[in-house]
C-alpha cells in the first residue's frame, strides 16, 4: 500500500511493478497516467508470489508541468482491507452469485487470460493487464440472445443511495448490458441499459437506487449480440451513501464526477483545482461558490506548445426526443489565451472522427447551447 499525488498538465505516469529476482521478469500490478487531481490518493496490491520478490515504483515524466510523489508506503502480510463498498473484483468475486437459469456465466478474468480478440486489455482499477474483471464471451458457441447473469449479496434498503459502476463493451455486434435492482417482492426495475459497441474504453455509469421497498440484490445481465466478437465487460461496482448526481452534470467541488480526462488523444490534461490557489491569469472565485475556496477545472496554457489541446470526456447520453441542454461557464483570460472547443462525438467512432459541434474563440460571458439528437 502506499500514497501518491500527481498534478499537472504534462503529469506522466506512475506505475507499481514486482520484480522476481530469481527470473528478472517484471509485471506491473497497477497503474495510473495523467493529473489525479491536486489531492493525496491511496493505492494498494495484493501480491501473491512464491519467488522472492521486490517492489519497483516507476515514474516516467509527461512534459515540463506536474508532479508525482509518493508517501506512507507499508507491506503488510494478507489480503488488502476491503474498501468499504467498492467491489473492483481483484480478491474474488464480492460475493456475487452466478445465476443458473440462463444461458451463460459472467467470468472473472484479467486482461492478460481473456482470449477473445475485442477485450478490455486492462482492467479499471488498477489499469493493468494483471487487474481483474467480469466478462461475458459468447464464443465459441455464439448464440444471439443468450443470457448471463450474475446477483450481488443481498443488501438492505436504504444502505446505498447510489449505484456506480464502469463497464466496457466492445466489438462488432456487441450485445446488451442491463443492470436490474431486484427486490425480494419480485419487483425487478431496470436501472441501466447499453446496447452496441461502445468504443472500446471503460466507460463510467450511475444510477439512483429505491430506498424503500423490500431488500434486494443487483442483477448484472449480459446478452450476447449478433456476431461472437462482442465483449461485455465489468469492474469497480461500488454502492454510495450519497444521492447519484445528476446526469452530466458537476460542479467540480468534490471531483471529476462522471467526466474524465482523455489520456492517449490529447497533449496534456484539464486540472481540477481551488480557485484561491492560482496565478493572475487563472479566475480567483470559482463559479459555484463564487468564492477562492471552490473549485474549477482549468487547462494550464502557460506550458506545452502552442496547439496542444486538453479534452475531457462525458458520460454516453441516451437521446431524448426533445434534445438536450447543455450548460456550463467558462473563463478565458490571457494573452494569446487559445481555443476552447465543444464537440459531440459518436460513440460508436474513434475520438479523431469527432464532429466539431460548437467552437468559440474568446471571452467570457455565459454560453448556452442545446445538443442535438446523438442517434448511431
Ligand atoms: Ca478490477
Ligand atoms: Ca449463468
Ligand atoms: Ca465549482
Ligand atoms: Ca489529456
Amino acid at each position: 500500500m502506499f500514497w501518491y499525488h500527481m498534478f499537472g498538465a504534462t503529469v506522466g505516469s506512475l506505475r507499481m511493478s514486482i520484480y522476481d529476482i530469481s527470473s528478472n521478469h517484471i509485471t506491473s500490478m497497477w497503474q495510473r497516467q495523467g493529473s489525479q487531481g491536486n489531492e493525496w490518493h491511496m493505492a494498494q496490491s495484493h501480491v501473491q508470489l512464491t519467488e522472492v520478490h521486490q517492489i519497483l515504483i516507476e515514474a516516467s515524466v509527461g512534459g515540463l508541468s506536474g508532479h508525482i510523489a509518493v508517501d506512507d508506503l507499508s507491506v503488510t502480510k494478507g489480503a488488502c482491507a476491503p474498501t468499504e463498498g467498492i467491489c473492483d473484483f481483484e480478491e474474488g468475486d464480492c460475493g456475487w452469485i452466478q445465476q443458473t437459469d440462463d444461458d451463460l456465466d459472467w467470468i472473472r478474468v484479467s486482461g492478460n487470460n481473456v482470449q477473445s480478440k475485442s477485450r478490455p486489455g486492462f482492467d479499471h482499477t488498477t489499469n493493468t493487464t494483471n487487474g481483474y474483471f467480469f466478462y461475458v464471451e459468447s464464443a465459441p458457441t455464439h448464440v444471439q440472445g443468450h443470457t448471463a447473469r450474475m446477483t450481488s449479496p443481498l443488501l438492505q434498503t436504504g444502505d446505498a443511495k447510489c449505484l456506480q459502476l464502469w463497464y466496457y463493451m466492445e466489438g462488432q455486434g456487441t450485445g446488451t448490458l442491463n443492470v436490474y435492482q431486484q427486490f425480494s417482492d419480485k419487483d425487478r426495475p431496470l436501472l441501466v441499459t447499453q446496447s452496441g459497441e461502445q468504443g472500446g474504453l471503460w466507460r463510467f455509469a450511475q444510477t439512483p437506487l429505491t430506498v424503500s421497498g423490500s431488500n434486494y440484490r443487483i442483477v448484472v445481465e449480459g446478452i450476447t449480440g449478433q456476431t461472437e466478437q462482442g465483449v461485455i465487460a465489468l469492474d469497480d461496482v461500488q454502492f454510495s451513501d450519497y444521492p447519484c448526481t445528476a446526469s452530466g452534470q458537476c460542479d467540480f467541488e468534490v471531483n471529476f464526477c462522471s467526466w474524465m480526462n482523455l489520456l492517449e488523444e490529447d497533449d496534456a490534461d484539464w486540472l481540477r483545482a481551488q480557485a484561491g490557489t492560482g496565478n493572475h491569469t487563472r479566475p480567483s472565485v470559482d463559479h459555484t461558490t463564487n468564492t477562492s475556496t471552490g473549485y474549477y477545472l482549468y487547462m494550464d496554457s502557460s506550458v506545452g506548445t502552442w496547439g496542444d489541446t486538453a479534452m475531457i470526456l462525458s458520460e454516453i447520453f441516451t437521446p431524448d426526443s426533445r434534445g438536450h441542454c447543455f450548460t456550463f461557464w467558462y473563463h478565458m483570460y490571457g494573452y494569446n489565451v487559445g481555443t476552447l472547443k465543444l464537440y459531440k462525438n459518436n460513440r460508436y467512432k474513434t475520438m479523431a472522427k469527432k464532429n466539431i459541434f460548437y467552437e468559440y474563440v474568446h471571452g467570457s460571458q455565459f454560453m448556452e447551447t442545446i445538443l442535438s439528437q446523438d442517434r448511431p
